[in-house]
């Protein structure tokens, strides 16, 4: 069994399984290189041999324990026929959303738009041999803010887009999580074999409507995935106290935390469900002294519970590929 899915599935803590949000992105020279010639951003994760070359560029740099699939969540909204851009110093830029038009489109038309994608991880599973496959979907909230806000929520995002007509809402949240369904099934039937579900904007939710747009939906996606027997990661960035909901109430396989979350307490509260993560992506961006001490505290607290090394959200632009390195380095020789 791959150290993941041994940790996830048999709660095995006797050794420490690694990986990186974002571990093939900007901070590394290789991908930038393969980025400059490749503009067009949707069609670059259309591209089975460069997204195979960018999946394996952190794992012939690292001692990690996983590929995860180079893609994107707005791949989704892409294979729905919305269109989906990613500007320079903007971010993705979404075009109109035809409801009717995303209705009428059935699984075959929608898979394949994105066969390039599974493509992709076949392909990356011909190369690997001993780490872990991670396939991943944005959950349906975090999906439905980009595909009716247009662009990231991060600058501007009014939960208004969303509440003010609730049946054509609903619509579009039910062919997403279909969606997610078809594109996890059509992932693991390539050869993933972990799923991570990113739900990068829950923390947007008032605390009335995380039941509604985030546990609801996600339990239902998880369900789905549980049947495969493929494990399955949540990761619900923002939602603070809720995490503890979260995990009685849509019992992932696995919980992935941000760098909000105090890792003593989820521990107390996830009940016995794995967890991943934690760590501040910044702190990589601080002096190795200070890496080191966060390092240590995450695996001394997780020292006898089932935990995956990660950061609490991805690896930021500016890290330099030696901290990640740093980072091994230093975890390898507390635990293996
Ligand atoms: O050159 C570039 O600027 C491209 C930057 C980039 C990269 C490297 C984007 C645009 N997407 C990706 C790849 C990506 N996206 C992966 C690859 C695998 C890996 O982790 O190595 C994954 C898992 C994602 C998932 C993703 N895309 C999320 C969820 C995780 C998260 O960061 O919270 C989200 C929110 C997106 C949307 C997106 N795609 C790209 C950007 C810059 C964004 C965020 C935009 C925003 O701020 O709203």
């Amino acid at each position: 069994m791959n150290r993941l899915t041994e940790c996830i599935l048999n709660k095995n803590s006797s050794f420490l399984p690694i990986w990186f949000m974002r571990q093939a992105g900007r901070y590394l020279p290789e991908f930038r290189k393969i980025r400059e010639k490749n503009q067009n951003f949707i069609k670059l994760c259309l591209n089975p041999d460069l997204v195979t070359d960018i999946t394996l560029q952190p794992l012939n740099r690292f001692n990690i324990d996983a590929a995860i699939i180079f893609s994107d969540i707005l791949m989704v909204p892409y294979g729905l026929n919305q269109k989906v851009e990613f500007k320079k110093n903007f971010g993705p830029k979404l075009g109109n959303l035809d409801v009717d038009a995303i209705l009428s489109i059935n699984s075959r038309e929608f898979i394949n738009k994105l066969l390039p994608v599974y493509e992709s991880i076949k392909k990356v599973k011909k190369k690997i041999n001993r780490q872990n496959l991670i396939g991943f979907a944005g959950a349906p909230w975090t999906l439905l803010v980009y595909m009716m806000n247009g662009e990231s929520p991060k600058k501007n995002f009014d939960i208004n887009v969303i509440k003010k007509d609730i049946s054509k809402t609903e619509k579009i949240l039910k062919k997403i999580e279909e969606c997610i369904c078809l594109h996890v099934d059509k992932q693991i039937e390539a050869g993933a074999n972990v799923i991570q579900i990113f739900d990068s904007w829950a923390g947007l939710l008032p605390e009335a409507d995380i039941e509604n747009y985030c546990l609801r939906p996600t339990l239902k996606i998880v369900e789905h995935i549980k049947k495969s027997k493929v494990p399955v990661i949540c990761f619900p960035r923002g939602i603070k106290n809720n995490y503890e909901n979260f995990c009685s109430a849509v019992k992932p396989d696995c919980i992935s935390i941000d760098y909000e979350i105090d890792p003593k307490w989820i521990k107390n509260k996830a009940k016995g469900i794995p967890i991943q993560g934690g760590m501040d992506p910044k702190i990589l961006l601080t002096e190795e002294e200070n890496i080191k001490k966060n390092v240590e505290k995450f695996i001394r607290i997780f020292s006898d519970y089932p935990y995956i090394f990660n950061l609490g959200h991805g690896v930021l632009p500016q890290t330099k590929p030696e901290m990640i390195e740093y980072v091994i380095k230093i975890s390898r020789e507390l635990k293996k």
